[in-house]
């Protein structure tokens, strides 16, 4: 039996964890072999509610999950910790402005990257999926300086999942033989998500998605429009924002770092710049990466159009905006 590993998710007591906890604990993301330690940190006005999150995951019976760990104490629940889903955040209230949300979120992940520092074990891997996700984990990184930066990714995953569901949709093929569609940039409406370099497999017949689709307008219109304002219209239709679909895409961005992707296969994360695609450095920017040994490194060399140059560097400029905004906070 291997031993347990402890994994920690923020906001456990919210509706993206309610799915997210059960992916987990099934086995989903670290293997079906793989016993684990759930912590679970939320504020403390929620420990009630967190209360009935471990009763259920005890009356769920999985095999795999050996302990749970419900706290309010970032120190508590970042101890030892080898795989962080920080998914709490301070939601956008009625009234408040887009700099006060920021403010609000940036000390949150200021104090949870000094808790990461202090008790994580040092190759934790943390994925931020509260918003806004990519400065969040940029920020969080920032202190959390003995924990390698290439630990600290954000999740596009959920951006990537819907692009790709509507690609196959478009083609009428099966969501599963679409495969590379790429989310460039910030998870915000700036984002631009790109099937350029995508294939699809069309009546057994591997095709490129320009190929395949022969309606260059659509890639470069409605697709685009759909997937950048995709959650706004699961808000106007659920009168909540996207849970489950989330809980998915983080469950599958952390089994492909900790699994791998497969080989020719490319999924996007949101990753510290180097600078690759003339991105500026010193951002979480969502690149194409492939994964293997649980190291992440961005595809190389793909043909960046015109439209695509506009697109990245509109997106690459509002993060650098938050960027600046965040510093100043702090
Ligand atoms: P909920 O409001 O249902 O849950 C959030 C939970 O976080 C609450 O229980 C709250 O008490 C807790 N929380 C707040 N501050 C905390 C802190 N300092 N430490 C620990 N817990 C804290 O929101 P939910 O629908 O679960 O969404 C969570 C976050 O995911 C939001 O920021 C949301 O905007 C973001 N999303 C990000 C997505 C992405 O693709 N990156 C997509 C889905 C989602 O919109």
């Amino acid at each position: 039996m291997m031993e347990p590993i402890r994994v920690v998710v923020t906001g456990a007591a919210g509706q993206i964890a309610y799915s997210l906890l059960y992916i987990i604990a099934k086995g989903d993301v670290f293997g079906p072999d793989q016993p684990l330690i759930l912590h679970l940190l939320d504020i403390p006005p929620m420990m009630g509610v967190l209360e009935g999150v471990v009763m259920e995951l005890a009356d769920c019976a999985f095999p795999l999950l050996k302990e749970v760990v419900a706290t309010a104490e970032p120190d508590v629940a970042f101890k030892d910790v080898s795989s962080a889903f920080l998914v709490g955040a301070m939601p956008r209230k009625q009234g408040m402005e887009r700099r006060d949300l920021l403010a609000a979120n940036v000390k949150i992940f200021k104090v949870q990257g000094e808790a990461l520092d202090k008790n994580a074990k040092k190759d934790v891997k943390v994925l931020v999926v509260g918003n806004p996700a990519n400065t969040n984990a940029l920020i969080c990184s920032k202190y959390a300086p003995s924990i390698p930066k290439q630990n600290f990714t954000a999740m596009t995953r959920l951006d990537q999942n819907r692009a790709q569901a509507q690609v196959a949709a478009k083609l009428g093929v099966p969501v599963a033989d679409v495969s590379n569609v790429i989310i460039w940039g910030n998870h915000s409406s700036t984002q631009f998500p790109d099937a350029s370099h995508a294939f699809a497999y069309v009546n057994g017949v591997k095709k490129s998605i320009p190929e395949a689709l022969k309606d260059d307008m659509w890639l470069g219109n409605t697709f685009v429009e759909s997937v950048q304002k995709r959650g706004a219209a699961v808000i106007n239709a659920r009168k909540m924002s996207s849970a489950m679909s989330a809980a998915k895409a983080a469950g599958d961005h952390m089994r492909n770092w900790f699994q791998g992707t497969e080989v020719g296969q490319f999924v996007s994360m949101g990753v510290l710049s180097d600078g690759s695609y003339g991105v500026p450095k010193d951002i979480v920017f969502s690149f194409p990466v492939e994964i293997q040994n649980k190291t992440w490194k961005i595809i190389p060399n793909l043909a960046i159009s015109d439209f695509a140059r506009k697109m990245l560097d509109t997106t690459a400029k509002e993060l650098e905006e938050e960027r600046a905004e965040a510093l100043e906070i702090i």
